[in-house]
Formats: structure tokens, sequence, C-alpha cells
């Protein structure tokens, strides 16, 4: 039987405030509750890769049942020189998520970013012909994704590759293998593990030329023979922007195109910036510290406590809204200890964005998307 996500989150509810002295009735994990609409995952910090896995009981496992490696399986990670190959952190998130029945995600197989420079150069530093580079790419994809084949349920296989305005970003791997090398990442992939989900995944894809962007990708790539199974929009936000009307209009165009959504990344800043209209995840642009940028370093005050609330239960009604196009929906990690905001785009903040506090005690934003979804 198929119970809607407003009787589940009621049940939900209803379990939490039953639990006291009744050993049966354990809490659900947000993603149990909204098990029939979509995935609701969590990107897992390499520290917690190393050593002894985190337990079953642990907070990510509870409540998330789909993991992203925040960085052990980007390339510089997986083979930092040529040929030498680490999975070790990988395997372990493989091993921490089937022992959590959580999917995993693959991220990222091409990005302009955390690539070693030897990747696209000859020993003497200068740039490396197209077939060498492809050579590159193919093995390293077929290794990577050859290895979990079965294992991870879906792989971004391109990350970031549009400009603001929805054409391509220069990168060496647009410069190198030319305007398809996109094609050719998304093409080793379905080789490699041709059940794996493949997903074009980025940031600021509320802006509608983003979208188009990407909706152009996406077609190039069906003219190819190749499926883009969904478009992952980051969800870097704050509670300053963007508005939920403009994500709505971009969830909508990609509907309408046939895309599939994955909102992934998901996290909201609380803190102030210097540019009000500063958005996205470059992690390139940085703003200089400054102690008006950083308000809350002794806690969180109530009335943003409850804005952000608001803010992500605004985010779940519209997610909901259009669960029959939103497959999975992945916070950028677990606590806000662990979240890469303190750093970016000003190092050194307490920045407060995800579900869960310092201590991994859930906040005012978890309750209002697990008990109070309108
Ligand atoms: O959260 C990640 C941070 O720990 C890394 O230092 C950074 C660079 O590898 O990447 C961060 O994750 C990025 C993700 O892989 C792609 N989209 C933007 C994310 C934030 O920069």
């Amino acid at each position: 039987m198929k119970i809607s996500v407003k009787k589940r989150l009621a049940l939900g509810a209803a379990l939490l405030s039953v639990t006291t002295g009744v050993a049966s009735a354990v809490p659900e994990g947000i993603a149990d509750l909204y098990n029939e609409s979509f995935l609701v995952g969590t990107a897992i910090k390499s520290r917690d890769l190393m050593g002894e896995l985190p337990s079953a009981d642990s907070l990510s496992c509870r409540e998330f049942n789909a993991f992203t490696a925040e960085n052990a399986m980007k390339w510089q990670h997986i083979q930092p020189a040529p040929g030498q190959f680490d999975f070790a952190l990988a395997d372990q998130l493989v091993a921490y998520a089937q022992q959590c029945h959580a999917r995993v995600i693959g991220h990222t197989l091409v990005w302009h970013q955390q690539t070693p420079d030897w990747v696209f150069e000859d020993a003497q530093g200068n740039p490396v012909s197209r077939e060498i580079l492809l050579d590159r790419l193919r093995e390293h994809i077929h290794t990577l994704v050859g290895r979990y084949k079965g294992k991870v349920y879906g792989w971004d296989v391109v990350n970031e590759a549009l400009n603001e305005e929805g054409s391509l970003r220069d990168t060496p791997w647009r410069r190198i293998l030319g305007d398809d090398f996109y094609v050719h990442a998304f093409r080793f992939a379905k080789e490699a593990d041709p059940n794996a989900q493949l997903y074009y995944n980025d940031f600021n894809m509320y802006k509608p030329e983003k979208v188009a962007g990407a909706i152009r990708l996406v077609k190039q790539l069906a003219a190819s023979g190749i499926k883009v199974d969904a478009v992952g929009m980051q969800a870097h936000y704050s509670l300053f922007y963007p508005a939920l009307a403009d994500i709505e209009h971009s969830i909508k165009t990609l509907r309408d195109a046939g895309v599939r959504i994955a909102m992934t990344e998901l996290d909201i800043s609380v803190l102030p910036l210097p540019d009000d209209a500063f958005s996205g995840a470059d992690i390139t642009q940085r703003f200089t510290a400054h102690p008006v940028y950083d308000p809350y370093v002794n806690g969180l005050p109530n009335a943003e406590q409850q804005q952000l609330a608001e803010r992500y239960q605004g985010l779940f009604a519209l997610y909901l809204k259009y669960a029959d196009s939103v497959d999975r929906v992945t916070f950028w990690g677990t606590t806000d200890e662990e979240s890469w905001r303190n750093n970016w785009p000003i190092r050194g903040r307490t920045d407060y964005p995800l579900l869960f506090d310092r201590n991994g005690r859930p906040k005012p934003a978890y309750e209002a998307i697990t008990q109070h979804i309108p």
C-alpha cells in the first residue's frame, strides 16, 4: 500500500511523540518519511571514511538513504598520479552505504576543479593531444566506474561545465577535447556500467539561462544516443537567495523538457556577504574575512533559526509539489560543524546551513520538514 508523504509525515510525528517508553516505536529518519516521494541523501566527509566506519547507528546512517562522497571520489583523490589509483576511501564509502542500505551517488568524473595538472599535460608541462586526453579520460572512467559497477546507483558524470549565461565554460577539458568533451565522458561511463544512472550536475540552476544550457547538453547527449537520467540542481543557497519562484520556474522548465531532477548539494547559509548579488558555489570566488560577515560565532539567534526553518519548509513544499519529477534531495553534509560553508566564500566563519547542529542535534529546520509540512 502506498502511503502519501503527508500521512507518513503525520505518522512520523506521531511515532516521535509516542516513543517514550515504547520500545517498538522507533522514530524514522527524514529519508523514511519522504520514501514515497524521493531519496533524501547526504555528503560523507573523507575523515568519516578513514579508519573504522561509523556504525549503523550513526546520524547519517539513520537519517539518509543516499550517500555522496564529498571529496573521496574526485579525480585528485582517485588517481593523484598517472596510473596510481587509490580506492581506499571510495571503497569505505561503498561499504558504509551498504551497511546503511543507502544508495551510493558517485561524485564526480569530469570537473575542471580537483583534477591534477598532469591529466592535461605531458612530461614537459605542455598540453597533451586530444587522443592522449581521451585515452586518460577513458581509462579513468572505466577503472573507477567499472570497479563499482552495480554498487554505485548513479554518477555525476560531468560537473559545472556551464557559464552563468549557459554557454560552455572554458576548461582544459573543452580546450583539448573540443565542445563535445562531455559526450565522451557520458559514453565512457555508460560503457563501464550500462545500468548506472548518469547525471549532469551544476550550481545556480535557478537561473533560466543556465537551465537552458543544461537542457541543450541533455539534448545533444540524446542525439548521441545517451540518456541523462537526471540533471542535478546544486542547491547551495542562503537565507537571501534565490527566490523560491525562480527555483520553481527552473523545475518546471526541466520537467517540461522531459528531464528528471535531483536536488543536489543542498545547504542554506545564514551569513551576510559583502556582495548582495553573489550566489553559487564557484570555489575560486572568495571575499576577505571581517567580523561583520560572521555575526553568529556564539550561536544562531532564534529569529534567524526560525527563518532558516521556514526557508527549508518552503523548499521541501516545492520539492513535494514536483515530486513526480524530483528523484532525490541530497544535503551537502549532515551537521553544521562539517559544512564547507564555514569556509566559503569567506574562510573561518561560523555558519548554520544544515539540519543538525554542531552536536548532531536536530534543529528547528529539521522539525519543520519532518513534522510541519504544509
Ligand atoms: O564540499 C567540498 C569541499 O570540501 C572541497 O574542498 C571542494 C573542492 O573539492 O568541493 C566541495 O564540494 C563541491 C562539489 O564537489 C561540487 N559543487 C560545489 C561544492 C562546493 O564547493
